[in-house]
């Protein structure tokens, strides 16, 4: 489907294609044996194992300028699917270990990328610090640490993924404290694996603004209710869910009781390789199995370009792009 598109969930090393994280592993002779299949896709058999398959691909991106090439590989492929405006997840535990002269130096080169990238394909990037959730509260703080410390223009937002099993939300909320009070939008990975609680919990304990996935709060029509009064989106990543069995089907996938009760959705594709999706294959399922029409996308992204954590010249610039002729 050739919408114009607003992406608000997607990390930023799992958009790397196979292909570029054995290119790196060859340049620097690192063993990958167990990260892909034989057919050469990323090889997870259930949510655990894809957090260490990651970890573990990621660990070939060592240098900011490995990061610069990333984000160039990364935005050319959103750009093809029509995604104007994306949000990334970006972690300092990946990016210099969150000492924060490192840090400031994998983003000076993924911007010079994205810069390059939004000159070349129109496509604007903003970035969302993210700490993780099963490195625990003290690496969280760090990280906290370097968002604040390059919250502006480009960084945005402050968020947290990883293994929702793992703590609960207010271990975190002195991160999420900092952050707000640095000036940055937040969000939380919640709802995905840790059932309707744990999204009253991240928007209690963490006031976030947006829920990464959020689906499970259909198990609680108060909650959703809750989430609808209270104007939080719900970054919805169907592919990823179906893919890593969080339901069987996309059938049975509550997007669109969601959307029907009033909540905000949104969609977005995570960590588009490992899911063997694209913004497009999103859409182009979502239209098959819900019926939606371009209204229903018009309105999603609509949404979306509404919840942007950038300010408000560029989201004026991103609304208009959404204009229908
Ligand atoms: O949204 C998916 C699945 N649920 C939770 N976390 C993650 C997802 N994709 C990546 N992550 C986590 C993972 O721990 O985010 C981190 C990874 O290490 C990267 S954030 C730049
Ligand atoms: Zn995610």
């Amino acid at each position: 489907m050739r919408l114009p598109k607003v992406e608000l969930h997607l990390h930023h090393e799992g958009a790397a294609p196979p292909a570029f994280i054995k290119g790196l592993a060859r340049e620097k002779s690192v063993n990958l044996d167990g990260v892909f299949k034989a057919d050469g896709s990323y090889a997870f058999r259930d949510f655990v194992h894809f957090l260490s398959v990651y970890e573990a691909a990621t660990s070939v991106l060592k240098t900011p300028e490995d990061y610069a090439r990333l984000t160039k590989a990364v935005l050319e492929e959103s750009a093809a699917n029509d995604v104007i405006y994306s949000e990334t997840f970006l972690s300092p535990d990946f990016c210099g270990g969150s000492d924060v002269g490192a840090w400031r130096e994998y983003l000076h080169a993924i911007k010079d990328a994205a810069d390059e990238a939004e000159r070349d394909h129109g496509i604007i990037l903003r970035g969302i610090v993210t700490c993780i959730r099963h490195f625990g509260p003290e690496k969280a703080k760090a990280s906290a640490l370097c968002a604040a410390e390059t919250a502006g223009d480009w960084i945005v937002g402050f968020g947290i993924a990883g293994d929702e099993m793992k703590g609960k939300p207010k271990d975190f909320a002195y991160s999420f404290d900092m952050t707000r009070e640095a000036g940055l939008r937040l969000t939380a990975h919640a709802g995905e694996w840790g059932g309707a609680q744990s999204v009253r919990d991240a928007v209690d304990d963490l006031r976030v603004e947006r829920i990464g996935h959020g689906v499970h709060a259909i198990n609680d029509l108060a909650l959703v209710d809750k989430l609808v009064e209270n104007e939080i989106t719900l970054e919805v990543c169907p592919g990823s869910n179906v893919n890593l069995n969080v339901y069987p089907s996309l059938a049975e996938h509550p997007i669109e009781k969601l959307r029907k009760r009033g909540a905000k959705v949104t969609v977005s594709t995570d960590d588009p390789p490992f899911f063997h999706t694209t913004m497009r294959d999103e859409y182009v399922n979502l239209a098959r199995t819900f019926r939606w029409n371009e209204d229903v996308f018009a309105e999603l992204n609509d949404t979306a370009a509404r919840a942007a954590f950038c300010d408000e010249d560029t989201r004026e610039r991103v609304l208009k792009r959404l204009e229908r002729t």
